[in-house]
């Protein structure tokens, strides 16, 4: 297809960008997707790290439109690892015919709006452009990896990996001396596999992060055919809910529950697994004295599961439970009671160099030939500020954003008309189950692009005002939870420079949904359309 005759570029064949292709198309637009991978599945392309599974039950974590798609996809397990959810993405792919437009291998570096043309030109890394008239970042919210830059970290020797730049053909440990830098998601999810390949692995931790239990298996095939037989049901359930999964959140609070009987929810929960722990009580994430309890319910654990008295306390979080991310885990805690594992406390005095032969901490020098770096990413604006993004009158994305991101409705920007980003900066999306998500966020995207197709409108793009509204009520609904009490990257604090603005709407997936029907209902009430 002419590039010219594009109605729509999409930026990435992750799960956004290939139902954003997929749903386009249905409506009769011509798009393309430009991808840097040599393949579909985004975050589940790139992050191949050993262990990596996501912590959203795989009967929830997958699309909803296609009643078909949904009853033939069988999950195994109750939290998919990579290799399946990739397979998944790529079933989507081949089921939907999605290949013949999406190209590979190319990455975008420049998008600029052309104000006589009334189109986005976007120039990729070869050199070559793409014109259309809708320019639609799929770009994903944990997809820029961070590599923090330590001194002489191009001076090792061995060999350095990136959990989130995992080489295709898989890396095997046996034998080695491995160091791991990081103690999130990641982290935890890699620490048991590697330690249990490696010959030695020396965990560097900065700060300890909470972990429940998932207690993965095998998906039990009669709790399957229960869901399939009423999967709309599932579905619509967990839209009323503020992470969009279909949880039993309680609406008792911590503390006005005796603590006995909190004791005995916090273990049933605990038995059960997962994310859900923290729907235990109402008042979790907003009062730290209730917060408190569910904390050192977890401490607790963690002591019974670590047998060194003084490892399980280095290990035992300090902070706020759920203010950086829950992990969901699976043998972490009991990694460390291997010989072969040393956690090196790095909170008091950072890691101090990469050298020729290690990593150097607390004056000494740690040999290894292998460094894994889990230090996460420069997540949710990362992805698409390193595309150098112009909006109007040549405006720089960058500089749009030099204070923290702003837009509205975490879709669209003021200065940038006809640009969409899923899963953008002040949407639910990371707070959130990202299937239903994406597939709302594609949805109410696809129906506006329509909407101007029928009144022959050529440009949209939402007024100064309602960006600064919806921008102040993102921060409004932050600062009222725990989760901006610490340095997260939800609020950009693991990257050095990055302003500190807590980015994804905590106000629920509930809340968002109705203001995105409210605000299409009234004619794109906010966006002027020209
Ligand atoms: O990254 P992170 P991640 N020196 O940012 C440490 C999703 N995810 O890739 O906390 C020493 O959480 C840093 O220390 P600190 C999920 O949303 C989901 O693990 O900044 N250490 C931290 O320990 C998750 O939250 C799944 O003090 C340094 C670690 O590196 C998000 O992705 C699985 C350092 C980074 O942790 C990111 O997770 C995986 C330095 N200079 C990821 N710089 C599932 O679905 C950073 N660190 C289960």
């Amino acid at each position: 297809m002419a590039a010219r005759d594009l109605d729509a570029v999409i930026v990435g064949a992750g799960f956004a960008g290939l139902y954003m292709l997929h749903r386009l198309r249905g409506m009769g637009f011509r798009a393309r997707v430009l991808e840097a991978g040599s393949g579909v599945g985004g975050t589940w392309y790139w992050n191949r790290y050993p262990g990596a599974r996501c912590d959203v039950e795989s009967v929830q974590y997958s699309y909803q439109f296609d009643e078909v798609l949904q009853q033939e996809w069988q999950w195994t397990e109750r939290y998919a690892a990579q290799p399946e959810l990739l397979g998944y993405a790529n079933h989507v792919a081949d089921r939907f015919d999605l290949r013949r437009d999406i190209q590979f291998n190319t990455r975008v570096k420049r998008a600029a709006f052309d104000e006589a043309q009334g189109r986005w030109v976007l120039e990729t890394a070869d050199g070559a452009r793409v014109a259309a008239t809708h320019c639609i970042m799929a770009t994903g919210c944990l997809s820029s990896p961070n590599l923090p830059q330590f001194e002489g970290l191009e001076s090792f020797a061995g060999t350095r990996y990136h959990t989130g730049y995992w080489p295709k053909e898989g890396v095997d440990f046996t034998g080695k001396q491995v160091a791991i830098i990081g103690t999130g998601s990641s982290a935890v999810q890699s620490i048991p596999i590697i330690a249990a390949q490696a010959k030695h692995l020396t965990v560097f931790q900065r700060t300890p992060n909470y972990a429940v239990p998932a207690h993965n298996a095998p998906l039990d095939p009669e709790y399957v055919r229960t869901i399939k037989a009423d999967y709309p049901a599932l579905r619509a359930r967990a839209k009323q809910t503020m992470t969009g999964i279909d949880f039993d959140y309680s609406d008792q609070a911590a503390l006005e529950t005796s603590p006995e009987a909190r004791t005995r929810e916090y273990e049933r929960r605990w038995r059960h697994g997962g994310l859900w722990f923290l729907g235990a009580y109402k008042d979790l994430m907003v009062d730290q004295e209730a917060n408190d309890t569910a904390a050192e319910f977890v401490r607790g654990k963690i002591r019974e599961r670590v047998r060194d008295p003084e490892i399980a306390e280095l290990l035992a979080p300090k902070n706020t439970i759920g203010c950086k991310r829950l992990c969901v885990d699976i043998g972490y805690y009991e990694a460390f009671n291997r010989l072969n594992v040393t956690l090196i406390d790095v909170s008091q005095s950072p890691v101090e160099a990469i050298t020729p032969r290690g990593v150097k901490a607390k004056g000494r020098e740690h040999e290894v030939d292998a460094i894994v770096f889990a230090t996460g990413f420069d997540a949710m604006t990362g992805a698409l500020l390193k595309i150098d993004i112009r909006g109007r009158g040549g405006l720089a994305l960058g500089d749009k954003w030099r204070e923290g991101p702003r837009a509205y409705l975490g879709v669209a920007m003021a200065g940038f008309p006809n640009l969409f980003t899923i899963t953008g900066p002040g949407s639910p999306s990371v707070l959130t189950n990202m299937l239903p998500t994406i597939e709302q966020h594609v949805d109410w995207i696809a129906e506006s692009i329509a909407h101007m197709r029928a009144r022959k409108f050529g440009r949209i793009e939402p007024s100064l005002a309602a960006e600064d509204g919806w921008v102040a009520h993102v921060g409004e609904a932050a600062g009222r939870t725990l989760r901006y009490t610490c340095g997260s990257w939800y609020l950009g604090v693991n990257i050095p420079g990055k302003p500190r603005v807590f980015m994804p709407y905590i106000g629920g997936f509930p809340k968002y949904i109705q203001k995105c029907n409210e605000v299409a209902a009234a004619g794109y009430e906010g966006f002027v359309l020209s």
